[in-house]
């Protein structure tokens, strides 16, 4: 089963993981250096089934970081809060004020001037990948420069995007974790992605990578004349939280499910034409949640 390599690599961090007090204070037990690869053809989705993703959400947030967004007001409005916690920490932190996080969302998605303050990610993944900002003055649009390659020139060994941008990274909220994205056209017209991710929790945040990256390359495929290929991953540090392990073992106490396919149902001029609605998932049928706390 596709999902299986995910199910062996979360055994592996639980059972030999070696434990470290991380930045969040939380802890968790990390691996170093991992690779998943998924193939897309024929429609198969990397979306896990021993436990319910929402794959709206994570498509969501790949078509926001597709506007060049760095303001999570657009998320909120759209019913994404999957990256409240970070904003509202520093909300916190920085006006001692008790604020529900129901309370912070609403004045966010509600009142613009506060949006402007306190929404704000910093330059993270949208600006870095739509406006990266050279020493030349120059915004550079990496998106449109992709795919403009992958339709002029798909032998190209330079198609990549980068977020990584060093000068800006203490302006981040959170500096990136999926950081590089690189592509391939195959024999055939087939479009390979390897997304590397230099820091993965792999029960929260790893499946939604999946699910972006993996509607990123349907996106980008059909815009090249092209037909997805394999998304291959790669992984730096790969860890479980401690507040994750009971978690885990119940993830993988269940048996995978039929793979679910996500396709595209209408195509776009152009790859900023898309939007959540062109996405349609058959086939998904899920165990149930598992319900975690994310480490701020
Ligand atoms: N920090 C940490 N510690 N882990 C992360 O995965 C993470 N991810 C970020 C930002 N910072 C992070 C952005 N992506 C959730 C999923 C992805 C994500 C942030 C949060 C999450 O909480 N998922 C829950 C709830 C989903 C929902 O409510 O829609 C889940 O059960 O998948
Ligand atoms: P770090 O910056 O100290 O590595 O913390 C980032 C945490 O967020 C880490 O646990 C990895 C996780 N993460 C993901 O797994 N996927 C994501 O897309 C994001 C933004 C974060």
């Amino acid at each position: 089963h596709p999902e299986q390599p995910y199910l062996d690599l979360m055994a592996q961090v639980l059972g030999r993981g070696d434990e470290r007090l991380d930045r969040t204070g939380v802890g968790t037990r990390s691996l170093f250096g991992a690779m998943l690869r998924f193939d897309l053809a024929d429609g198969a989705a990397p979306i896990l089934t021993t436990k319910r993703v929402y794959w709206k959400t994570a498509v969501k947030e790949m078509l926001w970081f597709l506007t060049g967004g760095t303001n999570i007001q657009p998320l909120l409005r759209d019913n994404v809060r999957i990256w409240t916690d970070w904003p509202l920490d520093a909300y916190r932190r920085e006006t001692g004020e008790e604020i529900a996080q129901e309370e912070f969302e609403r004045r966010i998605v509600t009142d613009d001037d506060f949006a402007a303050r306190w929404g704000e990610l910093g330059p993270v993944y949208g600006k870095q990948w739509r406006r990266w900002l050279g020493a030349d003055g120059r915004e550079y649009d990496q998106i449109a420069e992709l795919v403009r390659t992958l339709r002029e020139n798909p032998t190209s060994r330079r198609m990549l995007f980068h977020a990584w941008n060093v000068p800006e990274l203490g302006a981040m909220a959170l500096p990136p974790c999926h950081m590089v994205y690189q592509y391939h056209v195959a024999s055939g017209g087939r479009l390979n992605c390897l997304l590397y991710q230099r820091s993965v929790d792999l029960l929260l945040g790893a499946p939604f990578n999946f699910v972006g990256a993996a509607a990123l390359q349907l996106m980008l495929a059909q815009q090249a004349g092209l037909t997805p290929g394999e998304l291959v991953w790669v992984g730096g540090d790969v860890h479980l939280y401690l507040n994750h392990l009971e978690q885990a073992r119940e993830q993988l106490r269940r048996p995978p499910r039929t793979v679910p396919r996500m396709r595209l149902t209408r195509r776009p001029d152009t790859i900023d034409g898309y939007a959540i609605g062109d996405f349609a998932v058959e086939g998904y049928d899920p165990h149930g949640p598992i319900k975690a706390d994310v480490a701020v």
